[in-house]
């Protein structure tokens, strides 16, 4: 496979980031969802999954290639002398078809709307044996402190490839659900060991995790005697969207607010919820754009009976166990 040049089956382009054709794939990208292939559009995100991107602030699937492929680009790594940075897509072309396939874009395009396009900055995070944990830290971000993250939109994520199957032992990336609007320093957050409810990269050959760029993440220890790969790739949103990029059914919406009001945010502390659901309404909202926009009432939910003996304190925190 190592040297094969390797052509995208859906653009016909060779997609290398400074080249002519890269600008074209750029362009690409930035038709409207109706010309999307059919392909990518079975691969859009229904609502129900950017509900939980939103909620948790990631998302997993298993590529459709198969394993023969996944095994070929652990083998090419393998044979690599030594990490290419930055140019993992020159060094082997053929992880095109993950960050550039149909189901990458598809995702992709529901998530960063229209028009995404792909960061320079892209890396190969190789775990090998006897490896210790990383603390918990949010990847950097320029002159954004951790103070001043993306709480209510989803402007860049993280696409994290994982060649292998990835057992408990291999190191797998430990992701903190819901942690992507948790506003914490990394002096703070270096102290947590375990987190409960902390999603662990255990996954079948060819997954992919695509993250918020702001979740709180670690790598684990690799107590195996084998080798963990994951590619790493950042995407970026480049427009608002007028109206949702997924597979949007408008006769969820309420549905849809139940979940993003009402889902049980497990690692979140409980004085963090209102906030924390809020905030969620104002991603859907941001992501969605007008068209699709859920009005804010909060207030109104903060009548209503009197606390019961033996229940929460107030009507809101009741209305929310
Ligand atoms: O290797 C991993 O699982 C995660 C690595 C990581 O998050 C990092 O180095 O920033
Ligand atoms: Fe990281």
């Amino acid at each position: 496979m190592a040297g094969e040049s390797f052509t995208s089956p859906t653009s016909g382009l060779t997609p290398t980031l400074s080249s002519p054709a890269y600008l074209a794939l750029s362009s690409y990208w930035s038709r409207s969802l109706t010309t999307l292939t059919k392909v990518e559009r079975k691969y859009l995100l229904s609502d129900d999954g950017m509900v939980s991107f939103i909620i948790k602030g990631f998302h997993v699937f298993k590529s459709d290639l198969p394993d023969s492929f996944h095994k070929g680009i652990f083998d090419t790594f393998e044979a690599l002398p030594q990490n290419p940075g930055d140019k993992i897509n020159e060094a082997v072309p053929e992880l095109a078809r993950i960050w550039d396939g149909p189901q990458m874009r598809g995702a992709l395009t529901s998530i960063l709307g229209l028009g995404y396009r792909i960061s320079p900055h892209m890396h190969c995070h190789k775990n090998v044996p006897n490896t210790r944990n990383q603390p918990w830290h949010q990847d950097e971000r320029g002159d954004r402190d951790h103070q001043h993250r993306e709480r209510t939109h989803t402007r860049s994520v993280l696409a994290m490839y994982y060649p292998q199957q990835v057992t408990h032992n291999m190191g797998p990336t430990a992701i903190i659900p819901a942690s992507h609007r948790r506003v914490a320093s990394p002096d703070s957050m270096v102290t947590y060991g375990t987190v409960r409810s902390q999603f662990l990269s255990v996954v079948p050959a060819g997954s992919v995790v695509i993250n918020h760029y702001d979740v709180w993440h670690a790598a684990t220890s690799n107590t195996s005697q084998k080798v963990r790969y994951m590619m790493k790739w950042m995407f970026e949103r480049t427009q608002d969207s007028d109206s949702p990029t997924w597979a949007h059914d408008p006769s969820q919406m309420d549905e849809m607010r139940q979940r993003l009001e009402g889902e049980h945010p497990a690692p979140l502390s409980r004085n963090e919820y209102s906030r924390d659901h809020e905030l969620r309404v104002e991603m859907w909202n941001n992501m969605a754009g007008k068209t699709a926009a859920m009005p804010k009432i909060y207030s109104a939910h903060l009548g209503g009976p009197w606390p019961q003996p033996g229940g929460a304190t107030t009507a809101s925190r009741m209305r929310r166990q």
